[in-house]
């Protein structure tokens, strides 16, 4: 941090670890970028502020539209996306997502310990993506606000109990029941067009308690009573098995790739990434970083790997996980 800051700049920042919603940050880090005095030795930390700007921006425009008094209302969307977490009473859901985010849901030893949606992070590698608890389903007893939420889903885990012999057929009723609401829950092949995003979600099911006695042959089973509709994987939300691989297969569920973006002559900042859905362009991306950028695009520098090196692109160029683009407006 440069040591010439004006005490105004020292002051606002102050104030940037009080802010509460994403607009007051945002309001924060702009007079922020206005006050940093501009000169060669507060290059960084302009950079910095504009990265920080622009993301804080492309997360708020990522928030659902959903009205106050929704049941769902108080739910914003926050990090990569969102991964919402549905199963039976006592399928271990809870317990799952404190493993994998290392927050405290509460986890009981009887059903409905969940009563409300409640919104978790998950770190994976550079980015955070976000895990809903839920109330569980049971039989004809789903949760009003199941429908609502799964539709707000980036992509969706349903936890099987692995000591519960019953919980495939409850599966079965309550895709049943959401199939009457037009929702669809879909493996990685099957193809999702734009306008049924909202509707079809690409599904993982998590056999979890497989530390627990006999579960190799209930995981058997429930593949033979199942079939090979959704992909299924075992894990011990207790014991943290299967649990980093959980990891990959969720961000690769998301359909998401991470780009990074770098000023002319400097290096990119990996700890830094934009996510965008995979088929995006480097149009998509310079609309994530500022409209403005956007607007004006001339034309962008591409590296990728180590084959290519700086290779002029245009606007229509679809990216790949790992590119690193430099954006000229
Ligand atoms: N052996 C074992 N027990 C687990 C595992 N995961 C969860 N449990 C236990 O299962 C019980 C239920 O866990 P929760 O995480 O509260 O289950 P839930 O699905 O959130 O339950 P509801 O909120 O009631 O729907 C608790 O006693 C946990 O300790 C696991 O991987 N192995
Ligand atoms: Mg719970």
């Amino acid at each position: 941090m440069p040591a010439n800051l004006p005490p105004e700049y020292i002051e606002t920042e102050r104030k940037l670890k009080e802010a509460k919603t994403p607009q007051e940050k945002l309001e924060i880090l702009e007079q922020l970028l206005a006050i940093v005095p501009k000169h060669k030795g507060t290059e960084k930390l302009q950079a910095l502020l504009k990265t920080k700007i622009s993301k804080l921006r492309q997360e708020m425009q990522r928030r659902p539209q959903v009205a106050r008094h929704s049941p769902i209302g108080h739910l914003e969307k926050s990090g990569a996306g969102r991964v919402v977490v549905l199963g039976s009473p006592n399928s271990g859901k809870s317990m799952l997502i404190k493993s994998l985010s290392g927050a405290n849901p509460e986890v009981g030893d009887y059903p409905f310990t969940t009563r409300i949606p409640a919104p978790y992070m998950m770190r994976y590698e550079n980015i955070q993506i976000q895990l809903i608890d839920t109330p569980p389903y049971l039989d004809e007893d789903i949760p009003s606000v199941l429908p609502e939420l799964i539709r707000t889903a980036d992509a969706v885990l349903i936890c099987l109990d692995l000591t519960q012999p019953d919980d495939a057929a409850r599966l079965e009723t309550f895709l049943e029941a959401m199939k009457k609401k037009r929702i669809e829950f879909v493996g990685a092949e099957e193809p999702i067009s734009p306008a049924e995003r909202p509707n079809k979600k690409r599904t993982l099911l998590v056999a979890n308690k497989c530390d627990t006695e006999n579960s190799s042959e209930a995981l058997e089973d429930l593949r033979l009573l199942l079939g090979n509709r959704l992909p299924l994987l075992p894990v011990s939300a207790l014991t943290g098995d299967g649990l980093e691989e959980l990891k990959t297969r969720i961000y690769d569920l998301m359909e998401i790739i991470r780009v990074y973006s770098k000023a002319p002559g400097k290096k990119p900042d990996f700890d830094e990434p934009f996510t965008l859905k995979k088929g995006s362009s480097v149009i998509d991306m310079a609309r994530a970083i500022h409209k403005d950028l956007a607007d004006n695009f001339k034309y962008a520098r591409l590296w990728r790997g180590k084959t290519i090196q700086g290779l002029i692109v245009n606007r229509e160029h679809i990216l790949q996980e790992g590119d690193i683009v430099e954006i000229h407006a």
